[in-house]
């Protein structure tokens, strides 16, 4: 059965994610963007309330690697938090008014899967590969960002396999499409990781800035405040800034591909830990993560809808 404070399986999740979504119906409505490599429909939640002018949107993904099992957890506390704190919380009110977030709860799903019935440490899609028996592309390095050129491997049986090409991987294209296709709405892109407890902006394909100096002041600042906030209950501590500064150079990445798309808000969660458990976070840690991170993102959103 599904639960908050455990690991849910795929199956456990895709009822929860029709049954949440029917029950709250008013806030919630689902659209289906493609099918995985094994057929698997991948569906987002688009949070907010209904309205007949189009709404400016938070895009938000979790789970692009397979074993890092508290970031779907996250998608689905921030779901269910969502809805049961509208109307209460002043601020998740304020936001769903003007605002929709949308959620992917999983977005490698076969992998996801796979993690839970073979192999537990598995990283990647679960696509084949012609000429090899490696399976398998990362892909947080099949994105069209600096796609390939460093920190990505072009052997198919690395861990960090960038694809045979851009968008190989149909999960990487049925969300690069939807983002492209709601590039208007869209004004920020939250994607969430595990683990060392980092909270990452643009770029890691580069050692570049942003090129606006405004816009750099205002990422750092957004990062800090939210790093902040995140620290304010429990004292964790979490190191923020660009990705190929603060953690290494490695292309191909979601984050920057949106950030160069246009969507000027763009970041990559690492949550709990720092390494003690690393991707086996247990089951214990998954609410005090989740409190702690709903205040990182809430402050991110914040930000934006104030400066939309
Ligand atoms: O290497 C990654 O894809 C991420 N770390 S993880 O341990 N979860 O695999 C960091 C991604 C940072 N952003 C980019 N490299 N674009
Ligand atoms: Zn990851
Ligand atoms: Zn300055």
């Amino acid at each position: 059965a599904h639960g908050y404070t455990k690991y849910n399986t795929w199956s456990d999740i895709e009822s929860w994610i029709t049954s949440i979504s029917s029950s709250n119906s008013e806030l919630i409505s689902t659209e289906v963007i493609g099918k995985t490599y094994e057929g698997r429909p991948m569906t987002v939640l688009k949070i907010g309330k209904k309205s007949s002018s189009t709404k400016p949107a938070i895009f938000m993904d979790c789970g692009i690697h397979a074993r890092e099992w508290i970031s779907p957890a996250f998608c689905q506390w921030f779901v269910n938090e969502a809805v049961s704190t509208y109307g209460s919380d002043a601020q998740m009110t304020s936001l769903l008014n003007q605002m929709d977030v949308i959620v992917l709860p999983v977005f490698n799903i076969d992998g996801y899967i796979y993690t839970h019935t073979n192999d537990r440490m598995w990283r990647k899609t679960r696509a084949k590969n012609s000429g090899t028996s490696c399976i398998g592309t990362d892909p947080n390095r099949n994105f069209d960002a600096g796609w390939c050129t460093v920190g990505a491997s072009s052997n198919p049986c690395s861990e960090t396999f960038c694809g045979s090409s851009v968008e190989s991987e149909i999960e990487v294209k049925n969300v690069a499409n939807f983002i492209r296709k709601n590039k208007s709405i869209i004004k920020a892109y939250i994607t969430i990781h595990s683990y060392s407890q980092l909270l990452l902006f643009p770029y890691s394909y580069t050692y570049e800035l942003a090129a606006d100096h405004s816009e750099l002041v205002s990422q750092h600042h957004v990062a800090e405040g939210a790093s902040a906030a995140l620290r304010s209950l429990y004292g964790t501590r979490y190191t923020s800034g660009p990705g190929a500064s603060t953690i290494y150079l490695a292309a191909g990445g979601s984050d920057d591909w949106a950030y160069d798309l246009g969507v000027k808000y763009s970041y990559t969660f690492e949550l709990r830990d720092t390494g003690r458990y690393g991707f086996l976070l247990p089951e214990s840690q998954i609410k005090p993560t989740c409190e702690e991170t709903m205040l990182a993102v809430k402050y991110i959103a914040a930000y934006v809808q104030k400066n939309l």
